[in-house]
């Protein structure tokens, strides 16, 4: 399953993408997010796998979208452009998605981790939203999820002012998940995703949706949505074997079921 610029490998329940592309420090072009989408789909509607890790290298997760690709663009090219497509697609997968993240995480690259649903970052991370300083403003996310994440004031500076955030500001301002030394950023991150896959894959996927839909909905409508999903899992097979395995004081065997 491995393709151009997406390396990929699966480690136990989880799935790993790689963006490969280091000479333009993983610089996404439409090519390079279709390859990625391509395999996160597979590792989602694959049974075995019960999370996803997407990764760059220790220099680069990635510096951005494709600044040559872009330079030319009009209006119409972009929207016709197959690009916004491939992001898309990121937001149907329905498994747990971790960003593994090292070295830039820079425009697009930011707004891709970002996307996903945790992030672990290494010591050399650094994350921004410099399109300002080539006359654009973030395009796929990067005023919303930034501004969401460390709050308004610092989130002007970083897209306003092309500031930068290093791995410990980033979990400082609750950005990131965790921030380990360079060499164990990876290995951490496929930990927290082997961690979680093995837990009750139905009820991660439905726990997912509903914190996810805390960023698209008011309370009362993600209280509504969150009861409405948990009385779903009592009709579970997983729910009857994770309660019985606690009274009986067992480990619990999930099924997906
Ligand atoms: N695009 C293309 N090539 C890139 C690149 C990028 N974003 N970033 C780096 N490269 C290439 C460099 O051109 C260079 O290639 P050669 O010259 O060797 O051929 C190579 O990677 C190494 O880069 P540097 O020589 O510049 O390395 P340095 O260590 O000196 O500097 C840097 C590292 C990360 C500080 C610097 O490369 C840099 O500033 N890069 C650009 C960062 C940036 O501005 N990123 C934001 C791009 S705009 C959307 C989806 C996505 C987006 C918008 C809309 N929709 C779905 C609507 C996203 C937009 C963006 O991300």
């Amino acid at each position: 399953m491995s393709d151009e610029y997406i390396l990929t490998r699966i480690d136990g329940r989880v799935g790993v993408a790689q963006i490969n592309r280091p000479k333009a420090l993983n610089a996404l072009n439409v090519d390079v997010m279709r390859e990625l989408m391509s395999a996160l789909e597979q590792f989602d509607d694959d049974e075995a796998i019960g999370c996803l890790v997407i990764t760059g290298n220790e220099r680069a997760f990635a510096a951005g979208a494709d600044i040559k690709a872009m330079a030319e663009a009009t209006p119409v090219s972009m929207l016709n452009s197959s690009m916004i497509d491939q992001w898309d697609r990121l937001q149907k997968i329905t498994k747990p998605v971790i960003a593994a993240v090292s070295g830039f995480a820079l425009g697009g690259g930011c707004e891709l981790a970002m996307a996903c649903d945790m992030i672990v970052a290494s010591e050399s991370a650094q994350f921004g939203q410099p399109e300002i300083n080539l006359g654009v403003m973030p395009g796929a996310g990067g005023t919303q999820r930034m501004t969401r994440a460390v709050g308004k004031a610092l989130a002007m500076e970083i897209v306003l002012n092309g500031r930068f955030l290093s791995a410990h500001e980033a979990q400082q301002y609750g950005l990131v998940n965790r921030v380990v030394p360079v060499e164990l950023y990876l290995e951490e991150a496929i930990k927290l995703a082997q961690s979680i896959a093995e837990r009750a894959p139905v009820a991660i996927r439905l726990a997912k949706e509903a914190v996810n839909a805390a960023f698209e909905t008011n309370l009362q409508s993600g209280l509504g949505l969150e009861r409405r999903l948990f009385y779903m899992l009592f009709a579970t097979a997983d729910q009857k074997e994770g309660m019985d395995a606690f009274i009986n004081k067992r480990p619990p065997a999930w099924q997906g079921q």
